[in-house]
């Protein structure tokens, strides 16, 4: 078989630890390749398209765009940095030939930077080394190279991949030297660096068409879009595939509309090629890692594989008093369909059926994933009850076996303390420090991945909001024994109502609450956490007597404290086994999964 090459085309993916720069330097991509007029408003971090990925700051899903440069078409892929979305970096590596490794000047490489470069090593994808974030005034670039060069070699990369390019950007400002002290550029030498690193897709002219759907999209006009990289031969506008699921089922279908990208645009044309990058319609029923084929020698391509969950809850219909009133889906039949279409896009989730009909089992790849996952369904109009997020465990010759994490914290020296014993208590061991002489330190532990549960909050806490944890899958491990979870109880509503500032007033000695006057509750819904480690049922709505109105108003203003509120993610983090977060379009609410006191004792 002789290759041929696509000289016109180079198709690379952004990959880096969060924060690190990616979407930024994306914009400027975008910029200097021509995309937006000079007078033009686009937003910053125009890539972050999704609501929750603006509100958070952070890149959820990998997306695609494509710029124009001296006459090569470049497709790029934005990928994010969370660990919780290396699913996302994993299936999207299947559509490039290269990738661009940012590590930020200061931190250096951390623990996802790691995972995504060892991804990109075992697909043999050619790197080019940016460091960026080169004008932050503690940039330490000499060192994070080594520190660079260290991680290669630790990965076992082949000797020509320790030949990688190296550029030094400040992505904000759209500028890159190609050496630390060299002068200022635009992003010119990137781009140079990018046709000659990135290789040509390569195809074989004999081969029949085959597509590999990465990625899912849906557009008003034309319906479900796939998304997805022609490996060999060509795709038109019109034509007769065959489409190859994942389970090895072929069924014939008919492509009514196929795009290419320019910028942020997707836009029709008759006909791809080998190596581009296409958006296609026609296909009502498309997941991801199915390969669109010839309809008369369809050859399906090996399928995109990626790691396994770590994480799982259970998932349910609402069953509090209050189910249906925020939402427009309640049933299961709704939970089971969304759930469903959650796997046609997302290859690092998993469903499962559970011993009730009303509740599934959903794993992924970390809380976060997780949290997000039900943060959109509650956005489409769900209302669901969902359990605490527990580790998946399996069996390996006969012995219970849980997921191991690295975590690598910074922090100021005088922590040292408080984060040992943190992470003692979570079963973590100290594999690592490295004091940079800074007054910051640097610890990796091992710790089993359930210990990471809630432990960011309590970090941040403790460490005054200067730490930095972060984490990423490491290894299978015999389960590491118990971890005590919350020492506290719960203070229980006692009896459907409106919660009264005269109730709070009294109960707010004994622990935190976490409803304020008015909030409406019901039997069994957890209000408050007890500072001791028991449950206690309590009256969060009684009324005083009221002999003098004004001195109870008076009163309010004096003693109540306000309510500890928590974001969703918090609120899974916080309940026990026995409890569950409701949660519907507009509240989430703790409660415990046994409404009524007189089951629950
Ligand atoms: N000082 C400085 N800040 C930068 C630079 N590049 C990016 N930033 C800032 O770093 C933060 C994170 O940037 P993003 O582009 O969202 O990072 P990302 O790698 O896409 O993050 P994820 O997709 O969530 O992994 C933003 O506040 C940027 O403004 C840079 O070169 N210099
Ligand atoms: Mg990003």
């Amino acid at each position: 078989m002789t290759w041929e090459t696509r000289d016109d085309i180079r198709n690379l993916a952004i990959i880096a630890h969060v924060d690190h720069g990616k979407t930024t330097l994306v914009d400027a991509m975008l910029w200097q390749g021509g995309i937006f007029r000079d007078n033009e408003v686009v937003a910053e971090r125009v890539m972050d398209s999704i609501d929750l990925e603006r509100e958070k700051g952070i890149t959820i899903m990998a997306k695609n765009t494509a710029i124009s440069y001296r006459g090569t078409r470049i497709n790029i892929v934005d990928t994010p940095g969370h660990a919780d979305f290396g699913g996302e970096v994993e299936r999207t590596l299947n559509m490039v030939d290269g990738v661009m490794l940012l590590v930020d000047a200061s931190e250096g490489p951390l623990p996802q930077t790691r995972f995504v470069l060892r991804k990109a090593l075992e697909l043999g994808l050619p790197p080019i080394v940016v460091i960026n974030k080169i004008d932050r005034p503690d940039a330490r670039p000499a060192a994070v190279l080594d520190e660079i060069y260290d991680l290669f070699i630790d990965l076992d990369a082949e000797e020509d991949q320790l030949d990688f390019p190296v550029l030094y950007c400040n992505a904000r400002k759209g500028t890159c030297r190609r050496s630390p002290d060299a002068a200022e550029e635009t992003l010119e030498p990137l781009f140079a660096e990018i046709l000659r690193t990135v290789p040509a897709p390569r195809f074989d002219p004999a081969a029949p068409l085959q597509v590999l759907v990465t990625s899912l999209d849906y557009d008003d006009y034309v319906g479900r879009l796939a998304i997805g990289r022609v490996v060999n031969g060509r795709l038109r506008k019109g034509q007769a595939i065959t489409r190859c699921a994942r389970d090895g089922a072929q069924t014939p279908a008919r492509v009514t509309l196929v795009c290419g990208y320019d910028g942020l645009q997707r836009v029709e044309i008759e006909e791809a090629g080998p190596g581009d990058i296409v958006a296609v319609a026609g296909l009502a029923e498309i997941g991801i890692g199915e390969t669109l084929a010839d309809s008369d020698d369809p050859r399906p391509l090996p399928p995109i594989t990626v790691d396994e969950p770590t994480i799982t809850m259970v998932v349910g219909v609402n069953t509090s008093p209050f189910a249906g009133r925020d939402g427009q889906h309640v049933t299961s039949r709704k939970l089971k369909e969304r759930l469903d279409r959650e796997l046609l896009t997302n290859v690092s989730i998993r469903v499962e059926t559970t011993d009730t009909p009303d509740a599934f089992r959903v794993s992924g790849r970390g809380e976060l994933q997780l949290a997000i996952l039900v943060e959109m369904m509650r956005r489409e109009g769900y209302e669901m009850s969902v359990g605490k997020p527990e580790a998946v465990t399996r069996e390996v010759e006969g012995r219970v076996h849980e997921p191991m994490e690295l975590l690598v914290v910074d922090c100021p020296e005088e922590y040292i303390g408080v984060v040992t014993q943190k992470t003692g208590t979570r079963r973590g061991r100290m594999t690592a420090m490295v004091n940079h002489g800074t007054g910051r330190v640097r610890m990796e532990f091992s710790i089993p991945s359930r210990g990471l549960i809630g432990f960011r909050t309590e970090f941040l806490t403790d460490t005054r909001g200067t730490g930095i944890a972060n984490h990423l899958f490491d290894s299978w491990q015999p389960w590491q024994g118990d971890i005590a979870h919350r020492d506290t109880g719960a203070m229980v509503a006692d009896r459907s109502g409106r919660v009264t500032s005269y109730a709070i007033e009294h109960l707010q000695p004994r622990g935190e609450l976490f409803v304020q006057p008015g909030d409406e509750v019901y039997e069994g819904m957890v209000v408050g956490e007890n500072a001791r480690e028991n449950d206690i049922d309590v009256n969060i709505t009684k009324e005083k007597k009221l002999t003098n109105m004004r001195a109870s108003v008076a009163d309010e203003a004096v003693h109540l404290v306000p309510p500890r509120l928590m974001s969703l993610e918090q609120a899974l983090e916080f309940i026990r086994g026995d409890e569950l977060v409701e949660v519907t379009p507009k509240v989430h609410r703790l409660r415990k999964k046994v409404l009524q006191a007189v089951w629950r004792r």
